[in-house]
């Protein structure tokens, strides 16, 4: 493991008072643990905003696949974007509908642009991506 640098961060109190109510709330064990989750939730903001590089993430879909023939349809999209899929898990949650998860990595407008179809089709009932950073 690499050597971990320690570094000061100065808080007025009142900053510090909602931080640890923060910390509380999500469970963390200690303030630089929170520190660190946001620093790379924020890196990972940062690289999908920049449009540039790869970055990762999941589309999480579910669907009735009885409707509006919408597995052909997210079967097309998944190929028409297939440089950004990468792999795809489905679950029949009863009967009729499915859950399928896309894992996505590739370049941020293209993963963009793939989730805007799933999300934009046709008997999809909820579609949400998670951006996530690779690194
Ligand atoms: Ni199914």
């Amino acid at each position: 493991m690499e050597k971990v640098t320690r570094m000061g961060v100065s808080l007025d109190p009142e900053l510090l008072k909602e931080f640890d109510a923060y910390i509380g709330t999500h469970r963390y064990t200690n303030r630089s643990e929170a520190i660190r989750d946001l620093i790379r939730d924020a890196l990972a903001t940062e690289e999908w905003a920049k449009g540039t590089g790869t970055v990762v993430g999941t589309i999480t879909v579910v669907y009735d696949h009885d409707a509006h023939q919408v597995v052909d349809k997210l079967t097309k999209i998944q190929h028409r974007h297939h440089h950004s899929v990468h792999s795809t898990t489905h679950v029949h949650l009863d009967e009729h509908m499915c859950l399928e998860v896309i894992v996505v990595q590739g370049r941020p407008k293209d993963v963009l642009a793939l989730a805007d179809s799933v999300k934009a089709t046709k008997g999809v009932k909820h579609a949400q991506l998670a951006r996530t950073a690779g690194k």
